[in-house]
Parts: C-alpha cells; sequence; structure tokens
C-alpha cells in the first residue's frame, strides 16, 4: 500500500509560534526515506496552504481562539484525506497543532461504519469552549469529533459525529481538565493513563485496546501527539508534561499496532522545533512512524 504524507504547517490552535514548522521538522529527519527503507511506496503531497497566525484575525470568539482559520484549513485538510483514502493510499498527516485530528477525521472516517481511532496523548484533548480552561482549539479536538462542542467543528465536513464513543481509546493521559474527566466519566470512554500503562505495563495495554478495537471497528485511525511521549524524548513540545510514555514503550506501542494490521490510517502533531533540541523529538517521531508501519516486520 502506498503511504500519502500531508504536512500541515498549523499552529492556530494553541498560542506558541513552533508547531507549524513541524512539517519541516518531519521531512528533515527523513521521514520519506526512512519509509522507504522499509519497502514502501511514499508520495509526499506537500502542505496544505495554512494562514499565519500574524494574518488572522483573532477574535477569541466563544472562547475559541482562531476558530474560523481552522474551520478552513481542516475543511482544505479533510477534502485531501477523503481523496488519499479513496485512492487505496495510507495517509499519514503530519502535524501542526492537534485541532487538524478534526480535519483527518472529517476526511477519514466517512469511509468506515464504525471508525476506531487511538489518541495517544499526555491530554485527553477533550474540552469543549464551555470547559476550555485556555480557548485553545488543539485541546477540543476528541470531543469535536465525538459530536461535542461548537457546530463549525462537529459538523466538519458536512457531517458528524465522526467517531462514537465506544470506539476510542486514549493512552498516555496524565493532564486531564476537570471537565474532560467529566465527559469521560459520561460517555464511559476507555482511556488508559500512565497509572494503567504502569500498572500493567504498556504491552497489556496494547493487547487489550488492540483486542477490543479489533472486534468492534472496521479500520483504527492512530492520533499520536509526540507529548504523550516523555519529555526526556521528546523535548520539543508545547505542552510538556512529566511522567509520560518511555521511547521504548511508544515504540512497543507501535509494533504491536502494525503486527495487529487495524491501523488505516495516521497523524503525529505538535512538535515545536523552537523549543526541541537539534530536531530530536522530529526523530523520534519519524522512528515511530517506521515502527507503527512494519520497520520490525519487514
Ligand atoms: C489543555 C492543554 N487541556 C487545554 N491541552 C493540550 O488547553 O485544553 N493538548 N496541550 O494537547
Ligand atoms: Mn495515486
Ligand atoms: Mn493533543
Ligand atoms: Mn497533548
Amino acid at each position: 500500500k502506498k503511504v500519502s504524507i500531508i504536512g500541515v504547517p498549523m499552529d492556530l490552535g494553541q498560542n506558541r509560534r513552533g508547531v507549524d514548522m513541524g512539517p519541516s521538522a518531519i521531512r528533515y529527519a527523513g521521514v520519506v526515506e526512512k519509509l522507504e527503507s522499509i519497502d514502501l511506496e511514499v508520495e509526499d503531497m506537500g502542505d496544505i496552504q495554512i494562514d499565519m497566525p500574524e494574518r488572522v484575525h483573532s477574535s477569541s470568539l466563544h472562547n475559541l481562539r482562531n476558530l474560523k482559520a481552522i474551520e478552513q484549513a481542516n475543511t482544505r485538510l479533510a477534502q485531501l484525506v477523503d481523496q488519499v483514502v479513496q485512492e487505496g493510499h495510507f495517509p499519514l498527516v503530519l502535524g501542526g497543532d492537534h485541532s487538524i485530528a478534526i480535519g483527518t477525521l472529517a476526511g477519514v472516517s466517512r469511509h468506515y461504519e464504525d471508525l476506531g481511532v487511538i489518541w495517544f496523548d499526555a491530554h485527553g484533548d477533550l474540552n469543549t469552549a464551555d470547559t476550555s480552561p485556555s480557548g485553545n482549539i488543539h485541546g477540543m479536538p476528541l470531543a469535536s469529533s465525538m459530536g461535542v462542542g461548537h457546530p463549525a467543528l462537529t459538523g466538519l465536513g458536512g457531517y458528524g459525529p465522526k467517531v462514537k464513543p465506544e470506539n476510542l481509546v486514549i493512552i498516555g493521559a496524565r493532564a486531564l481538565d476537570q471537565g474532560e474527566k467529566e465527559l469521560i466519566r459520561q460517555k464511559g470512554l476507555r482511556v488508559y493513563t500512565m497509572h494503567e500503562i504502569d500498572r500493567m505495563g504498556m504491552a497489556a495495554v496494547m493487547r487489550e485496546a488492540i483486542d477490543y478495537l479489533k472486534e468492534r471497528t472496521d479500520g483504527v485511525h492512530l492520533s499520536l501527539d509526540l507529548d504523550g511521549v516523555d519529555p526526556t524524548d521528546a523535548p520539543g513540545v508545547g505542552t510538556p508534561v512529566m511522567g509520560g510514555v518511555s521511547y521504548r514503550e511508544s515504540h512497543l506501542a507501535m509494533e504491536m499496532l502494525a503486527e495487529s494490521g487495524i491501523v488505516v490510517s495516521a497523524e503525529f502533531v505538535e512538535i515545536n522545533p523552537i523549543l526541541d533540541e537539534k530536531n530530536r523529538t522530529a526523530k523520534v517521531a519519524v522512528a515511530l512512524m517506521g515502527s507503527l508501519l512494519g520497520d520490525q516486520l519487514k
């Protein structure tokens, strides 16, 4: 299967510059070379056109910073991802802040009756305008994709919700806001926080998550926020949180996903080269992409 890379140089979903450079950093870390070295056919479709924050009229209307620009960018992304899936290719989306998951999921989900999602992140990204402490839309994409939040986000691509709460697994969470915890409880979401990872070990967590999703979904999207990885291994992120998933644990997770064959699309987000150390975080991302796409098996 051919891998189609789409860059989304967007940082409008939070309030620091730098994540817009994520796609360049990932390419510079050798993503195409890595995937070709494991005998995958790769097409780099380049970057989506995104407005820079200096040119966006930044109204934080309804506690939703840059809503209009994010909606427009995600609409473009959704169309491109839709087309890639239609062609039978594997979409690999490079962020960009995590608000781009709204567009990726809008593009992928229309092709699946029961899309599963693995949300690898230190955070839940389950806020809405009502619960968000920041007004940053990168803290809202999972709620939006589940159909909870502002209609411009929940209805993106002309339909919604994109994912059923029971088809969703969160892995690596350790910084959940109060409103997010309430939504988790209310929807009965399956969350493996760092506590469960410590207790069960990553192998058991992934075994359980994979068995669960394999049973009930017809394809799984991996949304991987690099801040899920411990900041000692992935320092180049805007919102680092101590006590994360180790380098090896995160690789094990990717390797088990590769082995399972359930993943149909992926995105790697929140890399901030300005805050990084010699592009380490982008290199980690590329290594994880290799493992996800079968490095170990080929
Ligand atoms: C926080 C931070 N929960 C918010 N979210 C982040 O602003 O909603 N997500 N950093 O990745
Ligand atoms: Mn083609
Ligand atoms: Mn996130
Ligand atoms: Mn995060």
